[in-house]
């Protein structure tokens, strides 16, 4: 039998508690405290906070559909068509991997070159998850007295903001207003067709026909792991990249992860741009571009991502925005979240110039809560902040790549430890481990100061976490060296590491 997730959801979704989760709205008779403009990572975390408190809160929360029509529920980016639905469909592929694996572990049941994957199981019961997940936020707001509202806000003044829903339009007072609106993809409209044909990130997650042979355009994290997630759920999948591999992360990095998707069976296209996308009569999409064009089923465009504005109100009211990002600027009177315009905050994605994750969006809007509502005058540290790419070879980091490190403080002044290592996963059956890289940039002089830690290889995502808590404590090279390793893991190779680029001695490490 196969488990549906939507059975347990279903069981869950009294309508008449639905019904009562609407009529909540305006209880306050418009007045707040606290109004909260969007109602993702961000916005939810500081409008419970606020609420936890003892204030009257209002969210706000609204979806425009994608340009392919997708639309989702309360939560947000992370929940709906990020985070969530891209780890389920990363760890569907993982198990694959471990099915396709398993007779070098003496399981007879799978044979290798007999497993197939349903994409509307994994879709149905991914999407049977993040409903379950709308409707947990939505009890968790009712459970805290927060009025969900879920219509788009519109700033009137500094303290009033329009909910429009449809023809519908009511006005809200607030003593304070936070904006927390996200970010959507950016579509390639200047490329004839690639609006009217591809999808983003935003439908991926949510369609229900299997996406076949697959393009995806981009080389951000976003198209890394989208193109991943498909290979490894064995769709013929292409990437094409304009320039680097995800910019702004450690180059070396960046290209180890490209070589082991190119390795696995990702087809990497680099230094090219789309030019046209036409449909043909057998409905599949002819794509070209500088010295070649291909047919595909699916076009997944990921080009980075926008804040969208436009209809909020921010710019009349005299909110400043960066010029390039269009986001919202902050650090005004010292304070990283607070907008020119006095009690109008931001955070999350919409915030120009921080780590676009959801953990610093959740932490930024609870601190500002609390520095808003409560004695609290502790500000958000977007210094060390931890991330993980979940392309089919993770990638975890946590502070300055080697090129900041460099750029910084010179040659001279840095070193860099480093090895290549073989996961103990990598040996039964046994499978490529040239891109399991570990490197760890510090200051040379005492005390050495570790700057950056970045690691290639199984459960990736999960090592960084601990060694990201160290950082901030001011981890040195030495307590680092010092740490006994827990055997046999992936882990142990950080606190093993001897070899520095500098000696030029291979860092291919073996045995214990
Ligand atoms: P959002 O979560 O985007 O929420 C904003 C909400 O405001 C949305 O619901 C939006 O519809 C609504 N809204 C917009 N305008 C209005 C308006 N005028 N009125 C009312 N409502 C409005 N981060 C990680 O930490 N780890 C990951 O693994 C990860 N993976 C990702 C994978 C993908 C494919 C993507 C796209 C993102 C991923 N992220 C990840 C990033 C993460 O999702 C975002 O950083 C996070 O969701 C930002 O939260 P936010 O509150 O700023 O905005
Ligand atoms: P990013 O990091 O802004 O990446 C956008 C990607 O899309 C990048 O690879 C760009 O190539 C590529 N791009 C942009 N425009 C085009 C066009 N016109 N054609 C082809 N390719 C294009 O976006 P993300 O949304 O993934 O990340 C947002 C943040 O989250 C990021 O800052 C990370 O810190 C985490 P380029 O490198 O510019 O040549």
């Amino acid at each position: 039998m196969r488990y549906r997730g939507g059975l347990l959801y279903k069981t869950v979704w009294p309508s008449a508690f639905t019904r009562r989760l609407e009529s909540r709205c305006y209880s306050s008779g418009g007045k707040y405290d606290l109004v909260v403009i969007g109602g993702g990572s961000g916005g939810l975390a500081c409008a419970k906070e606020a609420a936890d408190l003892g204030k009257k809160v209002a969210v706000l929360d609204y979806v425009d559909p994608s340009t392919q029509g997708t639309q989702w529920g309360l939560g947000g980016t992370c929940v709906n068509v990020g985070c969530i639905p891209k780890k389920l469909m990363h760890q569907s592929c993982i198990v694959g991997h471990h099915l396709r694996g398993s007779q070098a572990y003496g399981w007879n049941s799978v044979k290798a070159d007999n497993t197939s994957h349903d994409w509307s199981v994994l879709v149905e019961n991914v999407g049977n998850y993040i409903k379950s997940l709308n409707f947990g936020h939505r009890a968790a707001l009712i459970d805290k007295n927060v009025d969900y509202i879920k219509a788009k806000g519109r700033l009137l003044n500094s303290h009033t903001v329009m909910t429009v829903k449809g023809k519908q339009r009511e006005t809200l007072h607030a003593d304070n207003i936070v904006i927390a609106t996200g970010k959507r993809p950016r579509m390639l409209h200047e490329v004839e067709g690639m609006s009217e044909h591809a999808i983003t990130s935003d439908d991926l997650f949510w369609m229900t026909k299997k996406p076949g042979k697959t393009l995806v355009v981009g080389g951000s994290y976003v198209a890394l792991e989208c193109a991943g997630i498909l290979t490894g759920l064995g769709y013929d999948t292409s990437v094409m990249l304009r320039s680097i591999p995800l910019r702004g992360f450690d180059q070396q990095m960046a290209r180890l992860v490209l070589e082991h998707m190119s390795i696995n069976g990702t087809t990497v296209i680099e230094q090219a741009t789309p030019q046209h996308v036409s449909r043909k009569a057998d409905g599949r999409l002819c794509v070209s571009w500088q010295d070649a064009e291909d047919v595909y089923d699916t076009i997944l465009v990921a080009v980075g991502r926008e804040s969208r504005l436009v209809d909020t109100g921010v710019e009349e009211l005299g909110v400043q925005l960066d010029n390039r990002s269009g986001c919202i600027l902050g650090g005004f009177e010292g304070e990283a979240e607070r907008t020119s315009v006095n009690n109008i905050y931001a955070i999350g994605d919409v915030l120009h110039g921080q780590p676009e994750l959801t953990p610093v969006a959740v932490k930024a809007g609870k601190l500002l809560a609390r520095r808003l509502f409560s004695a609290s005058s502790l500000q958000m540290d977007y210094n060390l902040v931890p991330t993980t790419v979940f392309t089919p070879m993770e990638y975890s980091c946590v502070g300055l790549t080697e090129e900041d490190a460099l750029a910084h403080h010179g040659t001279e002044a840095i070193e860099v430890h480093h090895a290549y290592y073989k996961p103990l996963e990598y040996a039964l059956p046994e499978m490529s481990h040239q891109q399991c890289y570990i490197k760890v940039i510090s200051m040379r002089k005492a005390p050495r100061l570790v700057l950056g830690i970045h690691h290639t290889g199984p459960n990736s995502g999960e090592i960084m976490q601990g060694f990201a808590v160290a950082l901030r404590m001011g981890l040195t090279l030495s307590t680092l060296q010092s740490t006994i390793g827990i055997h046999p893991t992936t882990a142990e190779e950080l606190v093993k590491l001897q070899i520095t680029k500098r000696s030029g001695i291979d860092p291919h490490v073996t045995g214990c």
